[in-house]
């Protein structure tokens, strides 16, 4: 299954946290397709706080979507990810931007990402891994 991720880093080592949460993802998630270049972004929803790094993957994997989630929660914390608060710092995250053609709205789910309607560069991203 064709899942479009976009991994995001504003605490500590940025490069070192987005290059470990890359190699689990393809440790245990799937094949990574493609990738797109690491942008650095300014925060939104909580402006006073570091710059984001942020990038996305293409990625193929025989996960279900709740499952896949339960598996990037456990690499988020893997890699040293610590609970702060709504739209806060954090050391890594890793969203579901978009899921083959599936359309999920729970409260612990949903796809694709509201984001994609709001944040200038997920789309940017988005676009270009685009499935
Ligand atoms: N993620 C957030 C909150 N704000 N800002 C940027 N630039 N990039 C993010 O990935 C981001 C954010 C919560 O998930
Ligand atoms: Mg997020
Ligand atoms: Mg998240």
């Amino acid at each position: 299954m064709k899942v479009v991720l976009i991994l995001g880093t504003n605490l500590g080592n940025r490069l070192d946290n987005l290059k470990r949460a890359e190699e689990l993802i393809e440790k245990f998630v799937g094949r990574i397709l493609r990738k797109t270049e690491i942008i650095e972004t300014a925060p939104f929803g909580v402006v006073n706080q570091p710059s984001f790094l942020n990038y996305g993957l293409l990625i193929d994997t025989y996960h279900p979507p709740s499952e896949l989630l339960k598996l990037l929660k456990w690499i988020e914390k893997r890699v040293g990810r610590y609970k702060t608060f709504r739209w806060g710092p954090r050391v890594v995250d890793i969203d579901i931007i978009k899921y083959e053609n599936l359309f999920i709205n729970t409260k612990s789910l949903k796809i694709p990402h509201p984001g994609l309607q709001h944040r200038a560069f997920f789309v940017k991203i988005y676009k270009c891994l685009s499935i």
